[in-house]
């Protein structure tokens, strides 16, 4: 079978980039594959987290999942930490990655910065957690936004280590040779990698302390509007070609931003507007921004208000993900030589 799994951090304001890099292709993909949305609280702890607000947060990432439009009668949606396996899995992957991977990885080096030897250890073995999520449900299909491919190239490289090192016993338990499968990330649509509004060099991210660099999923009309109108962009009128993007962060991003949110691509969208100034682009950015992403922070105020039917759907998910979970956890306790 297809089996799709991706996961977002409840971790703080979810933004315009997680919608166009995950959530908003998360939908579709319910009509082809059978697909597990997870609200990785667990990979959220591995920085601070104030308790209420993981609570508040992790029902608030839920809402943006219905919101969109996910479905949880057809896909499971449902939260990392009501499925031990998760973290059980992701022990025995500690001991099959090597720290030398993790100590390569980009996204750590840059949370940890010059402070390394300070942050916590999850933070450090967070790829190997997210390789026990994708593959504890032998996912074949990751859909994420392009920073976390290297993540992913870390889950292959565990699932292929696993085999490889356990091959003997996998094969002395009657199992499939490539027990885990290496999973392919799904990293397309044109805005892979939004842009934060305030500077083009830097991604869209929960975590930057300026609020305007971002659009909230919960944001309204008006502030949409006014983030998009003050985003920061050079004096150059549109290009009518792709190519005349190169060099222009800014303006490379706001083209990808509308261009996602019309289903269309980077080149239809300089088609249309290639040659005008931004005095014309940003208020139809901004219009069709506001008449995508409103009715959605809406919707999700509304379903805020009942947290009790987001926690049913929660754990519905979650009794529907263990019997899933538990299928790849008893093969691997016996793989690994555990005795029960
Ligand atoms: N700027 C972005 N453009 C496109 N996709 C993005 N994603 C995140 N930022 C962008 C995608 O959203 C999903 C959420 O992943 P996460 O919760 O693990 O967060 P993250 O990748 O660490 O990035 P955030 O949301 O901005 O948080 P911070 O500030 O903590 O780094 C993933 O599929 C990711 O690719």
């Amino acid at each position: 079978t297809n089996r799709v799994f991706s996961g977002i951090q409840p971790s703080g304001d979810l933004h315009l980039g997680n919608y166009l890099g995950a959530i908003r292709r998360f939908v579709p993909l319910q009509d082809t594959h059978e697909c597990i949305y997870c609200v990785v609280d667990m990979h959220a702890i591995t920085v601070w987290q104030e308790p209420e607000e993981l609570r508040r947060a992790t029902r608030e990432l839920t809402a943006a999942y219905l919101a969109a439009g996910i479905d949880p009668k057809r896909a499971i949606i449902f939260n990392q930490s009501r499925v031990y396996q998760h973290a059980e899995l992701a022990w025995v992957f500690n001991c099959v990655a090597r720290i030398g991977w993790m100590n390569r990885m980009t996204q750590f080096k840059d949370k940890a910065g010059k402070n390394s030897e300070n942050v916590s250890l999850g933070l450090l073995a967070y790829p190997s957690l997210m390789a026990a999520d994708i593959l504890l449900y032998k996912a074949t299909h990751v859909p994420v936004g392009d920073d976390q491919k290297q993540h992913l190239e870390l889950t292959r490289d565990i699932a292929a280590k696993f085999n490889n090192d356990y091959g003997d016993s996998i094969e002395a338990n009657g199992l499939d040779r490539e027990f885990f499968p290496i999973t392919e990330p799904l990293i397309t649509g044109p805005a892979t990698l939004v842009k934060s509004l305030r500077d083009g060099s830097k991604k869209m991210s929960k975590s930057d302390p300026s609020d305007q660099s971002r659009i909230s999923l919960l944001d309204d009309a008006d502030a949409i509007a006014k983030k998009i109108k003050r985003a920061t962009t050079d004096p150059e009128p549109l290009p009518p070609e792709i190519e005349g993007l190169k060099g222009r962060a800014e303006a490379d991003n706001l083209v990808a931003i509308y261009a996602a949110l019309a289903d269309k691509t980077k080149p239809e969208v300089l088609a249309e507007f290639g040659g005008k100034g931004w005095g014309v682009f940003k208020p139809a950015l901004a219009d069709l921004a506001v008449s995508t992403l409103a009715p959605m922070a809406g919707e999700m105020r509304r379903l805020l208000g009942d947290p009790a039917t987001i926690d049913s759907i929660l754990a519905e998910g979650a009794e529907r993900a263990r019997p899933l979970a538990e299928e790849t956890m008893r093969d691997v306790r016996r793989i690994v030589g555990f005795v029960g």
